[in-house]
């Protein structure tokens, strides 16, 4: 789509009339001029220059502190190509809906515009947006997150292709909040938040909701997926992509510090969120990660959790809504260290240590990749990874085993399908209640369901070698609410199985629900686990199951005609086989 970046600059300054126009070149004076800017308003505080060199934490308005998915919408002509899956209103209803919104919202404050890319800089798969923001917290965010700038200009000159995405903070009022995407145009519409997802419109506004509309027409799959290399002892790297909901330890995987590294089993970093895929011409999955930098949840992370994140964001970073020390560092709920007196908490308010925690549960930091110490040597790839395995997970207390492998890509699109989650705080609404989050795409994907679940399905029958696919999950518990893995580094354990499938090697058993490992063929040496408890987080469960297949019959039933028939055989042929 053709479309010309002066003239829709020029629109947006008349509707929303700013004082002045920055334009972002992405350079480090330009940060730095934002940073400024923001330490004298107060919206940014300085941490400790010794510790947190060039660190900063912002405290977000604290209605404004997860996305709000009941105020996002998809916006198609006809209301079914949005699916169920969805919010839907008109295009032009939204258009004027935002339109009134957005008429003179900056008056009074400067507007940035900013070009970026999402992907690497001369890599074919890469596409350029530019948000208009009037939020320097946004535009400094997406120096980091994103490749802003003269070279995302370079690429609009070439390609004379972008997506827009206009942003206002507005009044931050939550009645006057409003996140709109036209996949037919290809644009989006972002008032009244200035968080995370629905701020910094690269993310899940463009390489999600936008990204998967334009990838089904495009023939390649934008996905909320980390992309990570497993280095075994011989050294070579195979490369995997695991989709889990957000806060659910994308991040912890993508930078796992492998309990088997004396045996020579090695994780690398190429991304921890979102994977562009695309079929290269040997007829193979690759995968980019299109951002330049982790917006990860902080409370849980530590340098025993997860060691690589520390040492990535100990510089050069932002934190959201974490508490803050008196001696000015970052502070979070499973921080490793005991709550110091006279701790902030992320109003910035002395913490009353009154069972209300100190940093907000959706608290994140914001740092640049590169300064990951284990980010991969192909993570800037043009061509992007090979991907051998496509691995589906989420938190769930009970019936799902730690890991399954699907038959084959059909069973592995079902897998993906059926998937179900407990939610948690990275949107508002109810924690810890099971739904249905097919893929971990629930909250962004573009389009219908149903057509999505179609497209998967196509992408198997174009792939040579399809990856083998399967569906993990970490967060079992026993009959005491007690997680039956320790997760976070043993799970090399589980990626250590599912590289020997991929060779045809690792034992398994055969059940309704897939194929699964034999207790032997996990290597568990030096790891101390209750008895029974690896017999517990392997079994198939039949009677949960049971319970599973209805409630998964019932997700799928609202795409009526829309759902592909392999996935309604799919749930028949396992109904078969509980009952049996
Ligand atoms: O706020 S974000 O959408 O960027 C984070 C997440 O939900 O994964
Ligand atoms: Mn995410």
């Amino acid at each position: 789509m053709t479309r010309d970046l002066q003239s829709w600059v020029k629109e947006c300054v008349e509707l929303a009339q700013p004082e002045k126009v920055s334009w972002c070149d992405g350079s480090a004076t330009e940060y730095k001029e934002l940073v400024r800017g923001m330490l004298k308003d107060g919206s940014l505080i300085e941490l400790n220059p010794a510790t947190y060199p060039n660190c900063f934490l912002h405290r977000s308005n604290p209605n404004d502190v997860a996305r709000t998915e009941q105020l996002t919408f998809v916006c198609t002509t006809n209301k079914d190509d949005a699916g169920p899956n969805n919010n839907w209103m008109s295009p032009d209803a939204a258009k004027q809906k935002m339109k009134l919104l957005f008429r003179g919202s900056m008056r009074g404050r400067t507007m940035y515009v900013i070009p970026y890319i999402m992907g690497p800089v001369g890599s074919p798969y890469s596409k350029v947006g530019v948000e208009i923001t009037d939020s320097p917290y946004v535009a400094a965010s997406m120096h980091i997150m994103t490749r802003v700038g003269t070279v995302a200009l370079d690429q609009y000159t070439r390609d004379r292709e972008f997506v827009p995405g206009l942003h206002s903070l507005g009044d931050c009022s939550p009645d006057r909040r409003l996140i709109v995407h036209l996949p037919e145009e290809r644009s989006i519409w972002s008032f009244g938040s200035g968080y995370g997802g629905n701020a910094l419109l690269g993310k899940k506004c463009f390489a999600l909701r936008i990204a998967s509309f334009m990838a089904r027409h495009e023939g390649w799959l934008a996905e909320h997926m980390l992309i990570m290399g497993l280095e075994d002892p011989s050294g070579e790297v195979t490369y995997m992509a695991v989709a889990f909901p957000s806060a659910s330890g994308k991040t912890n995987l993508a930078m796992m510090v492998s309990s088997l590294g004396e045996k020579g089993y090695k994780v690398w970093t190429v991304g921890d969120d979102i994977a562009w895929l695309s079929i290269d011409s040997e007829g193979r999955l690759r995968a980019i990660n299109p951002e330049a930098g982790f917006f990860g949840v902080a409370p849980g992370t530590s340098h025993e959790t997860n060691p690589i994140a520390m040492h990535t964001m100990e510089k050069n970073s932002i934190f959201t809504n974490v508490a803050l020390t008196p001696s000015k560092e970052p502070w979070w709920e499973g921080f490793g260290t005991p709550p110091p007196a006279g701790l902030l908490d992320w109003h910035g308010k002395t913490w009353m240590n009154d069972g209300k925690p100190a940093a907000h549960p959706n608290s994140r930091f914001t740092s640049p990749a590169r300064q990951c110490p284990i980010i991969s040597r192909h993570w800037e790839d043009p061509q992007g990874v090979p991907i051998s395995a496509i691995v589906f997970g989420s938190r769930r207390s009970d019936t799902i085993p730690l890991v399954t492998q699907a038959f084959n890509w059909e069973h592995g699109v079902f897998l993906g399908a059926s998937m179900g989650a407990e939610t948690t705080a990275a949107a508002t609404g109810a924690v810890g209640v099971v739904r249905r989050d097919p893929m971990a795409m629930r909250p962004f994907c573009g389009y219908n369901m149903g057509d999505y679940f179609s497209y998967w399905l196509s992408m198997g029958k174009r792939l040579k070698k399809p990856p083998l696919v399967f569906r993990v999950n970490w967060f079992r518990k026993d009959g005491n609410g007690k997680f039956l893995w320790p997760g976070y580094g043993e799970n090399i354990r589980v990626l250590r199985w599912i590289l020997d499938r991929v060779r045809d090697k690792g034992k398994v058993v055969r059940t309704p629900i897939g194929l699964l490992p034999t207790p032997d063929s996990i290597d568990t040496a030096g790891l101390s686990l209750k008895p029974n408890a690896l017999q517990d987080v392997l079994a198939f469960d039949r009677i949960g199951w049971k319970k599973e297949v209805d409630d998964i019959e019932g997700f799928f039933h609202q795409f009526s005609e829309r759902l592909p028939v392999e996935l309604s055989q799919e749930v028949l042929n396992l109904k078969n086989q509980l009952s049996d």
